[in-house]
């Protein structure tokens, strides 16, 4: 099994012009263990629970989610390898201080995702997204992060479960390595990663009666089983934590989603686009599957804010490509009967 550093070393030699990103990952994976450590010894040191602060989102912050943000940009600004740093927990992009040299990249991330699990030792992650800066030692502006999810270089997520897991693209296919602790290195343990197809689908069910048609059609065609047009049963899992949910659905096929909700016209979907929906959906493409909003591949959405949400639904090709279809008829049909 080789190392983390060791798989970073040799993607290097094979692209030299991806020169540094072996640095900027290590800082993410080191910054990923010392959150691994904060989330493992959270009770004991009394860091669960809420910070009594909200974010940009409007969300209560969890003392985890804070100290974790926290970890991540210590862990980046000194390193000279990043440009700037955007996160769900700071509204604005997070310039790197004056005294540190600045590098070629920019990292947008989840620090802790998965809030609502964090007191309940249920599975949460971290998600990153890395993109190319050609800025120089010039400061990065919101547009230097506002590009389509295809101009990533990196994409991963690690997920604090019984194991510490790190998955990471680099678009080259999808790669898993886990934490050994005894030597404080992570291995990989799985190499280019192809999602199977299955009949499991996750998604929050208890928001079905605010879903739009083709969701609805979807997910009761999945209840239906084997006695509806779909022909076969399917499993339903939820935990409420997209990497976990996520990462299921990497490993065992079917699909994950967060449709479009019609409580909030003017919220088109709950999860982010540039460090949640757009480095997940990467990692899908990269292992076979599929990444669609209700109106294209996620991967192609031009973004226009740092924390844009978008409707996402990924997974197995054959349940997109379906879930997608739906979609289409849906609106031919909205257009004859208009
Ligand atoms: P954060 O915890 O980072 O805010 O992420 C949002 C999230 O918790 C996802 O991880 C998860 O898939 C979803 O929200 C759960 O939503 P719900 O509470 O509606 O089930």
């Amino acid at each position: 099994m080789i190392t983390l550093s060791q798989y970073l070393l040799e993607y290097e030699r094979k692209n030299p012009e991806k020169a540094g990103i072996k640095l900027a990952i290590e800082d993410l994976a080191k910054g990923c263990i010392r959150i691994m450590d904060l989330v493992g010894r959270g009770p004991l040191i009394g860091i669960h629970g809420a910070a009594g602060e909200t974010n940009v989102q409007g969300e209560d912050q969890q003392k985890l989610d804070i100290l974790s943000n926290q970890v991540l940009l210590d862990m980046l600004a000194w390193s000279g390898n990043w440009a700037g740093l955007a996160s769900e927990e700071m509204e604005h992009i997070y310039h790197i201080p004056a005294h540190y040299p600045k590098g070629k990249f920019l990292c947008a991330f989840d620090p802790l995702d998965g809030s609502g699990n964090i007191d309940l030792n249920m599975p949460i992650g971290t998600i990153f997204s890395v993109l190319p800066y050609e800025g120089g030692q010039e400061a990065p502006h919101n547009s230097d992060f506002l590009r389509p999810g295809r101009d990533q270089i990196a994409a991963g997520y690690v997920l604090y479960g019984s194991s510490t897991t790190f998955v990471l693209t680099l678009g080259e296919g999808v790669h898993s390595f886990t934490f050994d602790r005894s030597i404080g290195e992570f291995f990989r343990t799985e190499k280019n990663l192809k999602m199977p197809d299955s009949q499991n689908y996750s998604v929050n069910a208890s928001n079905y009666r605010h879903w739009k048609a083709p969701v609805r059609q979807y997910v009761d065609e999945c209840k239906a089983g084997k006695d509806g047009p779909r022909g076969k049963d399917y499993n339903m899992r939820w935990m409420g934590c997209m990497v976990a949910d996520s990462h299921r659905v990497l490993a065992k096929g079917g699909m994950f989603m967060y449709p479009y909700d019609e409580r909030n016209p003017n919220q088109t979907g709950k999860l982010r686009l540039l460090y949640e929906c757009n480095p997940m959906s990467m990692i899908i493409e990269q292992a076979g599957g599929r990444s669609i909003t209700d109106k294209e591949n996620t991967l192609d959405v031009q973004p226009t804010d740092l924390h844009q949400r978008v409707p996402l639904m990924m997974g197995s090709k054959v349940e997109i490509d379906y879930l997608e279809a739906l979609h289409k008829a849906d609106k031919k049909t909205k257009k004859s009967t208009k």
